[in-house]
C-alpha cells in the first residue's frame, strides 16, 4: 500500500500529512476493528466526501437559499432527503446536521425551552451525553432526568421510565443509546410519551443501518422525531440526519438552520445520498442481518469462554463485556487489545463501581468486520483472540500480544476492507 499512489496530489503537497493518512490506511487494513460505532465506508462514499461540493456555501434549504449558484447543490440535497424518506419510511428528513450531538441539540431547540425537563437514559447505563447528562450542555441548559436499566436483567426499566415521565412531565423523552445491546422497545416509549404529552426523540445512531436493513424494528410509527448519525451501521460519511412526521418538519428545519448551524456541508450531504442509495440495495439487508448474526455468534463464543456480558448477550451489533470477574480493568484490557491489533473501547457497565475513565467493561461490535466479509464461522476465533488478549493483559505478557497481532494481520489480509487501497 502506498499513499503516493492513493493520494498523489496530497503526497506532493504535504508529504507529512500524506504519510499519516497512509499509516492510518495501513492500520485500518491490518487491525480487527471492533468499535461498534465505527465502520468502513465504500469507495463511492469516500469519493463523494472529497468532491468540489465542499467549495460551496448553501445556507437555507433546496429552493430557498441565501446564496446563488445552487443549481447542482439543490439537487444533491434533494436526492439525499428523498432517499432518507424512502429508506426509513418517514414523512420528513433534514440531512444538514453536522453530527449526532448537533442533531440532538436541534431537537431540544425545536421542542423545549432552556430549563425545561427532558428524560433520557443515563450515560453509565448506556445512554448518550446529549440525552441530558450533566456534563453536556443538554444537562446544564435543560433539566435532565435520567432512567436506567434493571439491576437483575440490565434491560431498560420501563416502570422507572413511566414513573419518571408521570412525575417529571418532561417536554422531550429520548430513547436509544450508545451501549445498549438489546432491542429498543420504541412502542413502549411511544405509549409513555403520548401519555405525558412529551415529544419522543428516538436516537437511532447506533442501529440506523440495522433499521434500514430490517434487522431491528423501526421507530417510525412511535417516535415524533428520529435522530441519527450516518457513519455507524448506516455506513455513510460522518454526518447526521433528523427525521420526523410532516407536522414537525418546520420546527426541525428551523432549529437546524438558522437555529444552530450555518451552511450545510454539501460534500457530506452528497456522501449521505450515496450511502442511502447503498442502504436501499438488497445487499444491505444481507449486511444488516449479517452484522447481528456475527454479534450473536461472538457473544455466544465469549459466553462459552466464561465472559460476563451485560444483559447476557445481544440482539443487535453490540456486545458489552463486564471484565470484573476476569480481574482486568476495562482500560487495561482495551489498551492491551489495541497492542494486539484488536481495536475496542473501554466502557462503563451498568452500576459500575469504577470511574468512567477507568471502568469495568469493554464495548465491542461487528459492523466493521462484517463490512470486510467475516462471517459467523470466524467469530469463535475473534472470541479466542479477545480471550487471549485479556489473559495477556492480566499477566502483562507483551509477547503474547505481539503473537496475536501477527495472527490478526494475517487473517485481515484475506478480507480487504471497502474504501481502502489494495496492494
Ligand atoms: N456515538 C458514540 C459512540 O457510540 O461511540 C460517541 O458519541
Amino acid at each position: 500500500m502506498s499513499q503516493s499512489l492513493s493520494h498523489p496530489a496530497l503526497s506532493a503537497a504535504d508529504p507529512e500529512l500524506a504519510a499519516l493518512v497512509g499509516a492510518e490506511e495501513q492500520l485500518q487494513a491490518d487491525t480487527l476493528r471492533l468499535i461498534p460505532s465505527e465502520n468502513y465506508v465504500s469507495a463511492a462514499v469516500l469519493e463523494a466526501t472529497g468532491t468540489v461540493l465542499q467549495n460551496k456555501y448553501s445556507e437555507g434549504y433546496a429552493g430557498r437559499r441565501y446564496y446563488e449558484g445552487q443549481q447542482n447543490i439543490d439537487q444533491v440535497e434533494t436526492l439525499a432527503v428523498e432517499r432518507a424518506k424512502a429508506v426509513f419510511g418517514v414523512e420528513h428528513a433534514n440531512v444538514q446536521p453536522y453530527s449526532g450531538s448537533p442533531a440532538n441539540l436541534a431537537a431540544y431547540l425545536a421542542f423545549a425551552e432552556p430549563g425545561d425537563t427532558v428524560l433520557g437514559m443515563a450515560l453509565p447505563m448506556g445512554g448518550h451525553l446529549t440525552h441530558g447528562w450533566g456534563v453536556s450542555a443538554t444537562g446544564t441548559w435543560f433539566r435532565g432526568v435520567q432512567y436506567g436499566v434493571r439491576p437483575d436483567s440490565a434491560l431498560i426499566d420501563f416502570d422507572e421510565v413511566r414513573d419518571l415521565a408521570r412525575k417529571e412531565r418532561p417536554k422531550i423523552i429520548f430513547c436509544g443509546g450508545t451501549a445498549v445491546p438489546r432491542t429498543i422497545d420504541f412502542a413502549a416509549f411511544g405509549e409513555i410519551a403520548r401519555e405525558v404529552d412529551a415529544v419522543l426523540v428516538a436516537d437511532i445512531a447506533h442501529i440506523a443501518g440495522l433499521i434500514a436493513g430490517g434487522a431491528h424494528p423501526s421507530p417510525v410509527p412511535h417516535a415524533d422525531v428520529i435522530s441519527t448519525t450516518t457513519h455507524k451501521t448506516l455506513r455513510g460519511p460522518r454526518g447526521a440526519m433528523l427525521m420526523s412526521r410532516a407536522s414537525h418538519a418546520k420546527a426541525v428545519d428551523k432549529a437546524v438552520f438558522p437555529g444552530l448551524q450555518g451552511g450545510p456541508h454539501n460534500h457530506t450531504t452528497a456522501a449521505i445520498a450515496v450511502a442511502l442509495r447503498e442502504a436501499a440495495a438488497p445487499s444491505f439487508r444481507d449486511y444488516a442481518h449479517a452484522v447481528v448474526a456475527n454479534a450473536k455468534a461472538l457473544a455466544e463464543a465469549l459466553l462459552a469462554r466464561g465472559y460476563d456480558l451485560v444483559s447476557g448477550g445481544t440482539d443487535n451489533h453490540l456486545v458489552l463485556i463486564d471484565l470484573t470477574s476476569k480481574e482486568v480493568p476495562g482500560k487495561v484490557a482495551a489498551k492491551a487489545l489495541d497492542r494486539a491489533g484488536i481495536v475496542v473501547n473501554y466502557n462503563t457497565v451498568p452500576f459500575d463501581p469504577r470511574k468512567p475513565f477507568d471502568p469495568s467493561g469493554i464495548r465491542i461490535g461487528t459492523p466493521s468486520l462484517t463490512s470486510r466479509g467475516l462471517g459467523t464461522d470466524r467469530m469463535p476465533l475473534v472470541a479466542e483472540w479477545i480471550d487471549r488478549g485479556v489473559q495477556a493483559a492480566a499477566k502483562g505478557d507483551e509477547d503474547a500480544l505481539t503473537v496475536i497481532r501477527g495472527e490478526v494481520a494475517e487473517l485481515m489480509a484475506a478480507y480487504p476492507a471497502p474504501g481502502l487501497p489494495t496492494a
